[in-house]
């Protein structure tokens, strides 16, 4: 008979390192003998983070067009397919702008599924130098906003990225572990600290004006887009996404527009690049097949959420891909403002 699989959710701000996290979370799981499954999320499709989830070797499931909590059914038909395959943990990620998750998703598992699921502490990662901005009064009020109450409804803050962090804020939370999802450094006593079944997820409630919520995420344009790139000289999945980044945080900045998290995805059959830039001006991230021999054919991914309309997230797209030394046949495309939150479910008292 199949064993009830926890379900990890693993939140916090754009950029914030969460399937980073659950990538690595799964590496280690399977190293231990368990079996663990991954659920994406996003406002859009053509998502980079589902291609990361595969690339590590997870079986994963993406609910798109819309957060967890305005598709919870899907979410909770994304978890039955995967307990078809008997997983002993399913990881999953919520959209880096949503709020109210523990109303919206984790009381609803609660309460009319925790006969399938068990309910890990839900886990809020936050960057540490995001958190200095976020947390000063010039921090954008919308997205400061949307950022306490990710942290407010939190069973567990951790601070990710300790590998480069200078400083550590102090958080209205208090206590806040300290991992880097990027080296390995604390994910293995996060992971126990998950899973050890003492403490149930969804602990917190948080009220929230979805007036105000919905004008928050607002502030943020979204752009999804894949295409294949075909070129008439080979080159390298690296060399592909390296000046393609360069080239869009040069006119989003020109733009005075503010990333929130550009990621670019290059697959090719030598190899795969992800690219990442979660702030102006920042040394991206790279990783992948950095050696990754040269080819003619490559998909690419973008996804980007900046503090810019959808037409000039667009705009500033189509000129650094007519940039891009090929033929671009394009595959998805889609710019937009997340539309105002309208949760499935929404349980206002912890049982
Ligand atoms: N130095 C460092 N970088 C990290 C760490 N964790 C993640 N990153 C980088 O931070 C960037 C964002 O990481 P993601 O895992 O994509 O963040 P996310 O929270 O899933 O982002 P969204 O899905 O867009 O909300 C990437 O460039 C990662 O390589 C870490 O522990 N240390
Ligand atoms: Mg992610």
């Amino acid at each position: 008979m199949p064993s009830i699989p926890t379900i990890v959710f693993v939140g916090g701000f754009l950029g914030s390192g969460k399937t980073t996290l659950l990538v690595q979370a799964a590496a280690l799981l399977r190293d231990s003998g368990m079996r663990a499954a991954l659920i994406t999320n996003d406002q859009g499709g053509a998502l980079v983070d589902t291609r990361l989830a595969q690339a590590g070797g997870s079986r994963t499931e993406e609910v798109t067009g819309g957060c967890f909590c305005c598709r919870m059914s899907e979410l909770m038909a994304a978890a039955d397919r995967l307990r078809a395959f008997d997983p002993d943990v399913i990881l999953a990620e919520p959209v880096g702008s949503c709020i109210d998750v523990s109303a919206t998703v984790l009381q609803p598992i609660r309460q009319f599924f925790g006969d399938h699921y068990r309910l890990a502490p839900f886990t809020v990662l936050v960057d540490p130098l995001r958190a200095g901005e976020l947390l000063s009064p010039e921090a954008d009020p919308y997205l400061s906003y949307l950022f306490s109450n990710q942290i407010a409804e939190a069973d567990l803050v951790c601070y990710n990225k300790a590998d480069v962090a200078e400083s550590f804020p102090d958080l209205p939370a208090g206590y806040a572990m300290r991992l880097s999802a990027r080296t390995g450094q604390g994910v293995r006593e996060w992971l126990a600290e998950v899973l050890a079944g003492g403490t149930a997820g969804g602990k917190r409630l948080t009220e929230v004006d979805y007036e105000y919520y919905a004008e928050a995420e607002a502030a943020l344009g979204w752009l999804n887009w894949q295409a294949d790139l075909e070129l008439g000289q080979a080159l390298s999945p690296a060399q592909v996404v390296g000046p393609f980044l360069d080239d869009m945080e040069e006119q989003l900045t020109q733009a005075g527009i503010a990333i929130a998290h550009l990621k670019i995805l290059a697959k090719a059959v030598t190899g795969t690049i992800k690219a990442s830039l979660c702030r102006n001006g920042d040394e991206p991230t790279v990783d992948g097949d950095l050696t990754a021999s040269p080819d003619t054919r490559h998909e690419l991914l973008l996804n980007l959420r900046a503090m810019g309309s959808p037409d000039d997230l667009r705009a500033i797209l189509r000129q650094a891909s007519r940039l891009l030394p090929g033929r671009i046949v394009e595959r998805h495309l889609e710019s937009f403002r997340p539309s105002p939150p309208k949760p499935e479910y929404r349980i206002e008292s912890i049982p």
